[in-house]
Parts: structure tokens; sequence; C-alpha cells
């Protein structure tokens, strides 16, 4: 029985070699991803064990993600495969209109993924577990994905576990007020909610530590503001613990909130200060946007602490 499970749609992903317009992009490199198979990957490297439910297409892209997913130590057993489905794909264009950034492109409509449903969680899988991670793409795919996360953190709350959830709002799967409409009723369920400044000002209308508080009063006992490259800050009813980011050089940032929300929660699991979680989750963001590829570079505790022993002298030597 995993320690942490996640349940969404694992993709893979086309990131472009070059940075600029993907009608000029002449290479793509392959890799495993997705938000939920993500941060499974960064628990599995943080020493926790982890597991993913969702479903792949009975294709190539169903297999890749199902070698990938288990080579890489999560476990796939709950992973379908539909017949005669499809693996949702997606291309990333680096770097382009905005030096750093990059943007998406997906081919996930009709999924084997998007046809999630209630039936496909298995209570005695989540008995035993510690906590149930969900993302708000999950509910953006259909509305029997959106079925499946409620009755999914329902189960877990009722079993015991700890639930945690970044509303990673995409807009390009949904509209805002259908985001807010969403994901608003799944809060008062959650124990750790991760989110940032463009989604608070979706689901609550404002940003900073006036959205964290008005999040908490809605359930949560923790909420995670991922700033990116301006650090994060965890707020509780104690106030808030703020984390400043690394400089590092940014080749493709896709991924790093995955890698920050699953180290962190890995932490937390061990009983880390929110700081040392804060901390190694900023470490593992950094890590992840120096390359191609979302679960690449996810670090493990000792690549962190050699990575903030180094960062560390940088800052102390400024
Ligand atoms: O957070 C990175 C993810 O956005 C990426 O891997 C793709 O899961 C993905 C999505 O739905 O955007």
């Amino acid at each position: 029985m995993p320690e942490i499970i996640t349940i969404g749609e694992p993709l893979v992903q086309f990131n472009a070699m070059t940075p600029g317009p993907l009608r000029y992009v002449g290479y793509f490199e392959k890799h495993v991803a997705g938000a939920e198979a993500n941060v499974a990957v960064a628990a599995v490297r943080m020493g926790l064990t982890a597991g993913l439910i969702s479903k792949v297409g009975d294709d190539e892209f169903g297999l890749d993600v199902l070698q990938t997913l288990s080579s890489r130590g999560v476990d796939v057993s709950q992973v379908k495969v539909e017949k005669n489905g499809f693996t949702g794909i997606y291309f990333v264009q680096r770097g382009y209109p905005i030096p750093g950034k990059s943007s998406v492109v997906y081919y996930r409509r009709g999924s084997a993924a998007s046809h999630l449903a209630p039936s496909d969680v298995d209570p005695s899988y989540l008995r035993g577990a510690k906590l149930l991670h969900l993302t708000g793409i999950t509910p953006a795919l259909s509305d029997s994905c959106r079925e499946t996360c409620i009755a999914a953190i329902k189960l877990a709350r009722q079993l015991g576990l700890k639930v945690s959830f970044d509303t990673n709002i995409r807009l390009k799967l949904w509209s805002s007020s259908d985001a807010r409409n969403a994901i608003l009723p799944i809060i008062p369920y959650v124990n750790l909610l991760f989110t940032d400044n463009d989604d608070s000002r979706i689901l609550m209308g404002s940003q900073g530590s006036s959205a964290a508080y008005a999040l908490m009063s809605k359930g949560p006992e923790i909420v995670v503001l991922k700033g990116g490259a301006k650090g994060a800050t965890a707020y509780t009813k104690s106030g808030p613990v703020e984390e400043p980011a690394f400089k590092v050089n940014v080749v493709d940032p896709t991924g790093a909130g995955d890698a920050f929300a699953g180290v962190f929660i890995s932490g937390y699991l061990k009983g880390w200060k929110l700081q040392e979680c804060l901390r190694a989750g900023n470490a593992a963001g950094s890590l992840v946007v120096t390359v191609r590829g979302d679960q690449e570079n996810i670090p493990g505790e000792q690549d962190i602490r050699a990575f903030l022993e180094e960062y560390s002298q940088v800052e102390t030597k400024k």
C-alpha cells in the first residue's frame, strides 16, 4: 500500500529542443509528465512510496507511461488500460514570447484518463495510505473526472488520510468561472492547499496573504503560496513562513510546481518544519527548471542537501 496516492492524467510530453514558436521547431524530446504523476515521482525520490490512479490508452504512449513511471518507482497497479482509448499528449513551446517561460498545447480531449469515474477508485487501495494528492487539472478534464475527485477526497477523509490539493488552474482546459465553481467546493476537504497568485485571483478575487487566509478559513490547515522565481510562503494559524527562491538558469519551468509540491508534501509527512519543507521544495523546483522534462531532475533528500549546501554558500558569499 503506497503512502501517497495521486489521481490524475499522466501525459507524454514533447518538449521543443529549441526555444521559439512551435511552427519553427524541428526537433522535440519525449518525456513522461502530468502534474500528479510528477508529484508521485517526487515522493518516491524523497524515499516514500507512491501510487497513481488513472487510465491510459492501449497505445504506445500508454505503454511508455506505464513503463516509465514504474521504472521510476511509482506503483501503477491502479492505472487501467482502456481498450481503444488513447493516451493524452502535449507539446511544450519554450522561451517565446516571454524568455524563461513556457506554454503548452494539449492533445488530450476524450483521452482514456478523461473517462476516469468514481468506480475507478478502489477504497481498499486508499485504506492505510497517509495522503491523497489531487490537482485542479483532473476536475477540468470531464464531469466524471470531477465526480471522481470529489468522491476520492471524501473517501480519503473518511479513511483518515490527509488530503493535499494544488489548484493548478489551466485556462486552456476550462474557463475561470468553471474552475472556481468546481474547485471552491473541494477546498473544505483539503488539509494542505497549494496555490499561486494567478489561481487565487480566480478563486477568491484576491492574492497574497489576504487570499491565503481567506482560503484557510474554508478548511485547510496549511495554505502554500507558490511564487516560482519569487520563492514560496506557507500560511498557518500561527502566521506565515517564507522562503526565497534560488537563482538558476531557466530552460523550462514546466513541472517545477509539482516537484515543489511533491517534495514539500514528503517533508511534511516526515514531520519536517515548514521552513525545511519550503526550502527543500524550492531546491527541487530550481533543479527542475534547469532542464527539459518534468521528472528527470526531481531530486532526492541527499541531492537536495548537496544543492542547499552549495547555494547557502553562494548566498553567504554575496
Ligand atoms: O505542472 C506540469 C504539468 O502542467 C504538465 O506536466 C502537464 O499535467 C499537465 C497539465 O495538465 O498541464
